[in-house]
This record gives structure tokens, sequence and C-alpha cells, in this order.
């Protein structure tokens, strides 16, 4: 007799297509964002899912915690949990797998391209010589990055990996954390506004939520100054967006770099008529080798989990349960 396949509430299409096939082979999915009612659906059968699969970006509300009574586990695709209801998860005792370590090469990668791009105008110059302007007048000077100070808001698994790239640019680097790291090579800067005073480039690699909401605001922006540049590769609502295109317009800091916004998928207007500012759809993580990896753990956390009771990589605050 064939077994049965462990039933799966999927609550959306996945960040790789791929996955989503590989997932329906495997398990007897049934994805929440078809149904017609997700509420009614949830209502009539939320009673039979231990298991939710979900992604950072789509995250999991509290409503839909709290109408799968038998809910044991989620398997997120992504590092980043601001999206996951910490308190409706815990409240239940419900475990939380991640996937962290697979992406920091691509995100630093990404920091880096916005760096460079935003410093030295590469989108800028692109948009020059495919609209013809090469041969009426010249591109203006850009910024020179090799040498210059890199500040890292967040030192991580992510932000270290854009610190070990800067060497190859001999950039010096210092960075903000709540608290310093036992054994750091790079400068520990007590503040973030020290650090942005400090900093050339401030790089956002920190955790998004309640916690670092508009930390880099007006006042962080200015410490920076008009020569500044900012990268956000973290999450939108560490900046405060509207301080950031005020700075931009007014010349209070030379550029920026985003791949993240406050509401994606819509930056907000104002930064789409600026030339100062490089923008970027929430692709860091975005290459096939990246999101493969990516996948792979999503499924590994939940074989593992069925097989263990423990996925392979664990939230945090759900493994401290
Ligand atoms: C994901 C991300 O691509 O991992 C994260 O936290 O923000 C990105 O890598 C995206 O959220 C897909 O879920």
């Amino acid at each position: 007799m064939a077994h049965s396949r462990p039933r799966i509430l999927q609550y959306g299409k996945m960040p790789l297509p791929q996955l989503d096939t590989e997932l329906a082979q495997i398990y007897d999915v049934h994805l929440l964002s078809e149904q017609a009612d997700p509420q009614q659906f949830l209502a009539e059968q939320g009673a039979q899912f231990e298991y939710l699969v979900t992604s950072a970006a789509m995250g999991v509300p509290a409503w839909v915690v709290d109408a799968l009574p038998r809910l044991r586990f989620v398997s997120s695709f992504g590092v980043g949990f601001d999206a996951l209801n910490k308190e409706a998860l815990l409240r239940r005792g419900v475990r939380v797998g991640y996937t962290p370590g697979v992406l920091d090469d691509c995100v630093a990668d990404m920091a880096l391209a916005l760096l460079l791009d935003a410093a030295r105008g590469l989108s800028a110059a692109d948009r020059f010589v495919r609209q013809g302007h090469w041969s009426q007048q010249r591109f203006g000077l850009q910024s020179r990055v090799s040498g210059k100070r890199l500040g890292i808001l967040g030192m991580g698994r992510i932000g270290s990996t854009v610190a070990r790239r800067a060497s190859g640019f001999d950039m010096p680097v210092a960075y903000h954390n709540r608290r310093p790291l036992a054994d750091s090579p790079y400068l520990y800067q007590p503040s973030l506004l020290e650090l942005a005073r400090w900093a050339d480039f401030l790089v956002i690699t920190a955790t998004g939520g309640d916690g670092t909401h508009h930390l880099v605001n007006a006042e962080v922006l200015d410490a920076l100054g008009p020569r500044g540049f900012l990268i956000n590769v973290a999450r939108g609502n560490v900046l405060d967006e509207a301080a950031l295109v005020s700075a931009l317009q007014e010349g209070r800091i030379a550029g920026a770099g985003l791949d993240v916004f406050e509401h994606e998928p819509y930056p907000l207007p104002a930064l789409l008529a600026l030339d100062n500012v490089v923008l970027a759809p929430h692709i860091a993580s975005g290459t096939l080798e990246t999101r493969r990896a990516m996948a792979d753990l999503t499924l590994r956390n939940l074989e593992q989990f069925m097989a263990t009771g423990a996925p392979v990589a664990e939230v945090p605050w759900s493994a401290a349960q």
C-alpha cells in the first residue's frame, strides 16, 4: 500500500519555481494563495496541517497561525524572520526553520555592486550612453571607492562577508552592533552616529524588525554627510525612506544604493526621479545558485523536523523555546 504523503500548507508561490514543483512531488501540498477564500479554507481545513512552508518575504501573520491549531513547524525560505509573527508562533510553541549562511556571499556581492554603482555612477552612466548624451557632453566626475572608509551597521554573517570583500578595495572597516564582538578584527563604533560620522560608505546589514525600525534616520544621514553614501541590503524599514529622499534631494548625502524598501514592491515615487540613487527589486539573494541552496535548506529543514523534531537551521527565538 502506498504511503500517504505528509500534508503541507504552502503559504504562497516560492521564490524559486522549481521548489514549488519539488514540494508538490514530495508532499501533499495545499497552496493557500490559490484558494478562492483563504480564510474560509483555513476555517474548514486548518486543523489538518502540522507543517507550513513560507518565505522570508511572505512571512506568516498571526491569523494564519491561529487558524492552524495543530501547526508544529514552519519552514521559511530566507534568512530574515521579521515577517514571521513571533508572538503567535511562540505562544503556540511552533518551531521555525530558516536558511541562514547559504546567501551571505550573494547578498554581500550585491552590497558591493550597489556601492560601486552608487559611487561610480554606473547605472547613471549607462542611461547617459543609451540616451545619446555622450557625443554632446562629458559624464560628470564621480567618487573614488578604493581606500575609503566602510561602515557596517550589523556585523553578522552578511556584514562580515561584506567586510571581507572590502579588503580587496583597501577599505578600512568599522561596525556598529548593540555590543562589540569578542573576536572581530574591525573597529567598533559604540554608536550608529559615530559610525556614520566616521564612514564614507554606510552599509546596512542589520536584522529587520521592531528593534531596528528607522534606526537610520535624518540625523544618521546628516552624520554620514554630503560626501557619504548609504547602501541597504537588509530590510527597508531599518531606514527612514522619506528621510533618505529628503537627504538625497537636498544633497545632504551623496548617493544611495537600495535593494530593499519600506513598502515593497513600491519604492517612494520620489526615489524614481532621483539620479543619485540606484534601485534594485530585492534581488540580493537572487542568483540561481543561492536560491537553489536556499531551496535545499528549506526542504532539508522540513525533512529533518519530520524525522527528528528539530530542523537543520532554526530561528534563534524558536530554538530558545
Ligand atoms: C529573499 C530575503 O529572497 O532571505 C531573506 O530574508 O530577504 C531574501 O533573501 C526573499 O525574502 C525571499 O523570501
